[in-house]
């Protein structure tokens, strides 16, 4: 049985406590390994050796040597590309068509899209007359941040995690990261693969544990702790602001969502069709940027809802290796519990269940797993919850409009603002709806169309900030304005 433990100061460490807690894995209930739980004791080791790093070596190292490792660390994760995977979907139940295409690429692509980002951007710089007749001059100058806290969710482990570790580190910061505790497998898989490529010891750092009295709550109050960047749900967000507040530490909140998509009846029917299967289906519906409120034009709705239903009779469930898969089980049985309840308010609320709405049967060797079916459903009132509450499963609500006006009002009406999907082949309405989009992204014709140099976030109740690009070294730096008089 596997045991993973912290990694801390380039070592693999034990907790003091010896407390742990069990992996299982969604496909089947099987116990994957014992984790290590990290106490106050395991996190103020975590920030101190943190702390010497960036004191140290890591801080004395030029910016060429840090994107250099770093490079390294990137194609030593696509050299052990297997057993990323393995482990990302041991852990998480998604099919390896997926993660193969996704989770690890993207794992060690944020370790390369940010050094080139740093290494281009320059800063600014204005000369300024002065009184006396002469001048000044004004330039910016970027210092690492120092401590990053990094708090990582479950849904998308190693890229939502490296997504943030890979800006950090090409900006000279160190970071001690609290994975979640359904995922810790990958994080610690990364500590070997710093160990190989050279990055000194305190640099990255892994400490296991839950949030409130555990690993998350240490780790977000930690004094020494200069920046947090969060992934997760927004009530969790809301703790973590709190916890940063004490010491004025800045913070990136990137928290849930509750997306809407909206069908024009000009939209080519199969790119929408196709999107939407993803955006509401993919990774079995547990991505942020999913899509859970589909709003079609009325002459086209009956023929997409079929389309749709159609689709999701064609998805293949079943265990991560099978080639042939394309829809894995929830991440565990608890959330299981949570999608099931929706699925059982869905129903209360007067629900028209077009597909699914259930628990599936997968035979006798999967069914402790944390299956549950793909849904549809149509005829909600707009007031539901099941139509304002993040699900984060499986699960879309479709309903008809019929102007554009309305659409948009429908797509804003939520305390969520993380990103909108249009479908037309109207470029006119496609900018003119986009730009009204109350959300921090929208796709137009696409969906998860990522390019690592543009700004992601929330609006709204989905976060705070913006990563990615030269947003990332906005978070990840300090910049010292340099006035000197000539
Ligand atoms: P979560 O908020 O329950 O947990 C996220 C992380 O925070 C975990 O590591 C957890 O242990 C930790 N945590 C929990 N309570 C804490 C506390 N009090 N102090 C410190 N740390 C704490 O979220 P989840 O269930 O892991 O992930 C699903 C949620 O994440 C969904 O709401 C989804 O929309 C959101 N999400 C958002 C994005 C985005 O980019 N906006 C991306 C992925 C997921
Ligand atoms: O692609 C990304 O950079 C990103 N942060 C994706 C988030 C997906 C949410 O589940």
């Amino acid at each position: 049985m596997k045991e993973f433990k912290h990694f801390i100061n380039g070592e693999f460490a034990a907790s003091a406590s010896e407390r742990t807690f069990e992996n299982r894995c969604p496909v089947d209930n099987s116990l994957i390994g014992m984790v290590h739980e990290a106490g106050q004791a395991e996190v103020n080791a975590a920030v101190a050796a943190a702390q010497a790093a960036l004191d140290g070596p890591w801080g004395k190292m030029s910016q060429a040597e840090r994107i250099k490792l770093l490079d390294r660390v990137a194609a030593r994760i696509n050299e052990r590309f297997d057993e990323f995977l393995k482990a990302e979907c041991l852990d998480t139940g998604k099919p390896e068509k997926i993660a193969s295409h996704i989770d690890i690429p993207r794992g060690a692509a944020n370790f390369k899209a940010f050094s080139e980002t740093l290494a281009n951007h320059p800063t600014e710089a204005f000369k300024l007359d002065t009184p006396d007749g002469k001048s000044a001059l004004n330039y910016g100058h970027r210092t690492p941040k120092g401590v990053i806290a990094v708090v990582s969710p479950w849904n998308l482990p190693l890229l939502l995690m490296t997504w943030k570790v890979g800006p950090a580190l090409a900006c000279g910061n160190t970071v001690v990261v609290k994975p979640s505790e359904e995922t810790p497998a990958t994080a610690t898989l990364l500590g070997e693969v710093m160990n190989e490529c050279g990055v000194p010891a305190g640099v990255y750092n892994v400490v296991h544990g839950f949030g409130p009295e555990s690993a998350g709550a240490y780790l977000t109050e930690h004094k020494d702790v200069d920046a947090i960047t969060f992934t997760g749900e927004t009530r969790t967000g809301e703790i973590i602001m709190r916890a940063a507040s004490v010491g004025l530490r800045n913070i990136s909140l990137e928290c849930g969502g509750k997306n809407p998509s909206l069908v024009f009846a000009d939209c080519d029917m199969d790119k929408a069709i196709e999107g939407t299967m993803r955006s509401a289906f993919v990774n079995c519906g547990q991505v942020c940027l999913g899509t859970e409120r589909v709003y079609v034009e009325r002459p086209i709705f009956d023929a997409f809802v079929n389309r749709l239903k159609h689709g999701v009779e064609s998805l293949k469930l079943g265990r991560p290796e099978d080639p042939e898969v394309d829809f894995g089980p929830l991440v565990s049985l608890e959330h299981r519990d949570k999608v099931v309840s929706y699925y059982k308010l869905a129903a209360e609320e007067g629900a028209n269940v077009v597909i699914g709405g259930g628990i599936p049967d997968m035979g006798p060797e999967l069914n402790d797993g944390a299956w549950i079916e793909p849904t549809i459903w149509t005829g909600l009132p707009d007031d539901a919850r099941v139509v304002n509450e993040e699900i984060f499963g499986p699960c879309c609500h479709i309903r008809p409009f019929d102007t554009e006006e309305e659409a948009i009002a429908l797509a804003n009406d939520t305390r969520y603002g993380l990103s909108a999907t249009i479908w037309t082949e109207n470029s006119a309405r496609a900018s003119r709806v986009a730009e009204q989009m109350e959300v921090g992204l929208v796709w137009v014709n696409s969906w998860f169309l990522r390019d690592l140099r543009t700004a992601f976030g929330g609006a709204k109740e989905s976060g705070i900030g913006r990563e990615g690009g030269i947003h990332s070294l906005e978070f990840y730096t300090e910049t010292k304005n340099i006035c000197i008089k000539l």
